[in-house]
């Protein structure tokens, strides 16, 4: 309106100073209201797509993993302060933690690290959900699943051979998590360079999701896609059989009568999805993640240097650990990172 407008216009010409992204959230930060881990959550909260996007978001914004994060790091402390002592006083008689009870600590400690650090499996699938690429040959009905998956007619279908040429990415909701299905063009040997390079999009499709669906229209077909991350066998068109054919190995489906629950369901399961609203902590940051992976390798440092009974150097690398950890929750974050994550709020809050 002309009016708010003309006010914001006069409250700038007199010295108003417009507010960055995150302002208010960061000056909360800065004077000691809220730590990094609570801001974190609140944006995951608000980009939260599925029930456990938003339940994990929650727990970080409730300072599950910020108060975990203390917790260990007050061990840490404990242990530095005792390592110093035997570092500066040698000759004195006190009653001082051993060797062996400082390592018993740090192993500990780091085992609550890698705990935490297992959990960002399901972290992933809770914010991003699963990323699942479906791949075969021409034909046989990659893209007609990938609309009965989405309950949707969203990618094109016929009966001509190299239909889809690019990869198509889509989500669909399940239970309380998502999947990002990736429809791939059929592989086959072709001279035809367009095609060539879809083949070559749908393998690193494959190669960067998180399973692969190796659809079949053969019930004999025990051919393997070749990549790195697990596939699920699919035989698609049982529809065209009266009696059904032996596959074991094989989801059994149609994408034309649209009986493909039982892809989502198998999906569901081998995530452990269903664990999501029982677990306490989640991590579901890469940054996070990072920091953990990093103190807990500062922490097989100290452990390393225990066994070999150099003191000094179990001291530095416990306290470089400390210093790791306090990233997470921005006691040791440096600027940069602190701004990056204030900017992601909406305009001043
Ligand atoms: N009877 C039957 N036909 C199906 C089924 N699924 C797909 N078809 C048919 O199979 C043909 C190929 O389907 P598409 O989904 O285009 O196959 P595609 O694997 O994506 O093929 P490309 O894109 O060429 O790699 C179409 O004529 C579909 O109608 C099914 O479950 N049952
Ligand atoms: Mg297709």
């Amino acid at each position: 309106p002309a009016v708010v407008q003309a006010v914001i216009e006069a409250c700038l010409k007199n010295g108003a100073v417009p507010a960055q992204n995150g302002e208010f959230s960061k000056r909360a930060f800065v004077n000691g209201k809220q730590n990094l881990t609570n801001a974190e959550g609140i944006i995951e909260m608000i980009e939260a797509e599925t029930a456990s996007a938003a339940k994990a978001g929650a727990a970080l914004m409730e300072n599950k993993l910020g108060k975990k994060i203390v917790d260990l790091q007050d061990r840490l402390l404990d242990l530095v302060s005792a390592g110093e002592v035997v570092l500066d006083y040698p000759e004195e008689d006190l009653e001082m933690p051993t060797g062996k009870q400082i390592l018993h600590t740090l192993q500990e400690i780091r085992d609550n690290l890698d705990g935490l650090i297992r959990t960002s499996t399901l972290g992933k699938v809770a914010r991003y959900g699963i990323d699942v690429a479906i791949v075969g040959a021409p034909n046989v009905g990659k893209s007609s699943l990938l609309n009965a998956l989405l309950a949707e007619d969203r990618a094109i279908v016929s009966d001509i051979c190299g239909t889809t040429r690019d990869t198509l990415k889509e989500s669909v909701g399940y239970k309380d998590i998502k999947f990002n299905f990736v429809d791939t063009a059929g592989l086959r040997k072709t001279e035809n360079v367009i095609e060539q390079e879809g083949i070559k999009r749908a393998i690193a499709a494959a190669n960067s999701a998180d399973v692969v669906l190796n659809v079949t229209d053969n019930p004999a077909d025990r051919s393997v896609f070749p990549t790195i991350k697990p596939q699920i066998r699919v035989f698609n068109k049982c529809d065209l059989y009266a009696e059904l054919p032996c596959c074991d190995d094989s989801l059994i489906v149609s994408a034309k009568s649209g009986n493909v629950d039982v892809i989502k369901e198998t999906l569901y399961d081998m995530f452990c999805a269903g664990d999501i609203q029982s677990a306490d902590v989640m991590v579901t940051s890469e940054r996070h993640l990072e920091c953990l992976k990093r103190a807990e390798s500062e922490i097989n440092d100290a452990i390393a240097a225990a066994n070999a009974t150099t003191m000094d150097i179990v001291v530095t690398s416990m306290k470089q650990a400390w210093a790791t950890l306090g990233e997470v929750t921005g006691t040791s974050a440096t600027e940069d990172v602190i701004d990056r994550i204030y900017s992601k709020f909406c305009l001043g809050k």
